[in-house]
């Protein structure tokens, strides 16, 4: 399914920029899942499963989310969240900042216990850039203050910020017993779901020159140039006419070029670790 706009909220100027000016003291925090992307990518964990903020990875819950020591300190964040949403599912909830980077393609939920039926991710964005975009299966979109989105999280996607300029969103995950409901459950007050705004999508240009790049490419690939190369290519989607996911086949065909057999199975594996499956913990080495 593509990701969509689901509801509206209109904030308070002031006291969200109160919340977001704490934000943006929140301790530097060693990434969990640096091989995901490039650039700044924060990710500050605000309601999770044990309540604890150091806490941060994605995992499954059965339980409603606690609040940790930096969600607290956020008492507009925290009262958008208990005014618009039914609280009973969700699993956590945490600010990230993507800034001067991507996230490079992927899938999310492939190395938790449930089917993904059973897992929901929306995004409440905080902050307008014009320059940060998302993209998916479907589309590339950016993301508008006011808006609320289901970014399906489920199928391929990734995410860019063009600019060196903040770019604060909150994602809040979503676990049920039984399948997803439909999405009105999720809300507290029925209006939020009326009169949604438009999606913003930017039109991009055709691709050209794929064979010189992986001609390219093939010159130089190995293990020590992979994660450049990856941060190179995922982020072209955005701006051109290809798929999302093409960023791996480009690398494997380079490397199948080049004739060397390791970089070949690193490249395959690489695409297996992103779009495909991983297991609970599990991370992937470039060098
Ligand atoms: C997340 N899951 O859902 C992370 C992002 C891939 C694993 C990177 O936030
Ligand atoms: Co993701």
């Amino acid at each position: 399914m593509a990701s969509k706009i689901i509801g509206r909220l209109s904030m308070d100027e002031d006291s969200l920029q109160a919340d977001l000016e704490a934000i943006s003291r929140f301790p530097l925090l060693q990434e969990v899942y640096p091989e995901f992307g490039v650039g700044s990518w924060k990710n500050h964990s605000l309601w999770n499963k044990s309540g604890d903020y150091l806490d941060m990875q994605v995992q499954d819950s059965t339980t409603p989310a606690k609040v940790t020591a930096l969600g607290a300190q956020l008492p507009y964040v925290s009262k958008i969240l208990h005014e618009s949403f039914d609280m009973t599912y969700l699993r956590s909830v945490r600010a990230r900042n993507l800034v001067d980077g991507f996230v490079f393609p992927h899938k999310d939920f492939v190395e938790l216990s449930m089917n993904k039926n059973h897992y929901l991710r929306v995004f409440v964005p905080l902050e307008n850039n014009p320059c940060a975009y998302h993209s998916d299966e479907h589309s590339v979109f950016q993301m508008k203050k006011g808006e609320i989105w289901q970014l399906d999280a489920s199928i391929v996607h990734a995410a860019a910020n063009f600019s060196t300029n903040s770019r604060v969103h909150l994602c809040l995950d979503f676990q049920f017993h039984e399948e997803v409901p439909p999405l009105e459950s999720i809300f507290l007050n029925q209006e939020t779901t009326t009169d949604l705004a438009k999606p913003t999508t930017p039109t991009r240009a055709p691709f050209e020159g794929l064979d010189n790049l992986v001609n390219k490419l093939s010159k130089s690939i190995s293990s020590e140039t992979l994660f450049d190369m990856l941060a190179e290519l995922a982020g072209i989607h955005f701006q051109h006419e290809v798929g999302v996911a093409d960023c791996y086949d480009w690398l494997i065909l380079a490397a199948e070029k080049s004739g060397r057999e390791q970089i070949i199975h690193q490249c395959k594996k690489l695409k297996t670790f992103m779009i495909e499956h991983r297991s609970f913990n599990e991370q992937f080495s470039y060098q």
